[in-house]
């Protein structure tokens, strides 16, 4: 069973003004999808056709072969990634996060603009390419930055909100400007998509 593009949750120029519709077209239809083809390319006929993203990046992508490992990485690190990307943002986004998320940001970073903040600064901080994450430890709320299309899968974390920083995702707008855009951002975040994954992964 090959892996699929998922449709994005709303339309393309949905996110607009934040992010514009030409971005959203070439970011959902030629770039994910190219990590999606990537991905199905790279474990065509092994026994890693199949598995659910989380486990292959998780557990299994030190036991994929040493030639594929690359492929699969990149581009399963890809697809996890932006799979996650649409569904953390929608229309009308932004506001405040609520019940327990919300008081779990508030417990470490005080209100919610230092977290973003810190998130923002993570983003402008990375070199290049890359994400800049809010995730599940295990045990707590983290933050940190990835390089490339790196997921906090592969350390066994549970990416709860993820900001993409690839020149990618912001340039036909932003230009240089990546932290306008990340300031930006928070308009279309979806603070109950993040609580939902928040209580899932704490739960689990
Ligand atoms: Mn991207």
């Amino acid at each position: 069973m090959p892996y699929e593009l998922p449709p994005l949750p709303y339309d393309y120029d949905a996110l607009e003004p934040t992010i514009d519709e030409q971005t959203m077209r070439i970011h959902h239809g030629k770039h994910h999808q190219a990590y999606v083809d990537n991905l199905n390319k790279a474990i065509a006929g092994t026994e890693f056709d199949g598995h659910p993203i989380e486990s292959l990046l998780g557990g299994l992508l030190d036991t994929v072969p040493e030639d594929k490992q690359a492929a699969v990485r990149n581009n399963g690190g890809g697809h996890a990634n932006h799979s996650l990307f649409w569904q953390i943002m929608k229309p009308g986004g932004g506001g405040e996060p609520t019940g327990d998320l919300a008081a779990a940001i508030n417990d470490l970073w005080g209100d919610t603009d230092s977290l973003k903040t810190a998130m923002n600064d993570g983003g402008v901080k990375r070199f290049g390419s890359g994400w800049t994450w809010l995730v599940w430890d295990g045990t707590g709320l983290s933050l940190y930055s990835t390089p490339n299309q790196d997921s906090p899968l592969m350390q066994d974390d549970v990416p709860l909100l993820g900001i993409d920083v690839w020149e990618h995702a912001y340039y036909l707008s932003y230009q240089n400007r990546r932290p306008d855009y990340l300031s930006a951002w928070w308009n279309v975040v979806n603070w109950d998509e993040v609580g939902k994954r928040f209580d899932e992964a704490r739960a689990s």
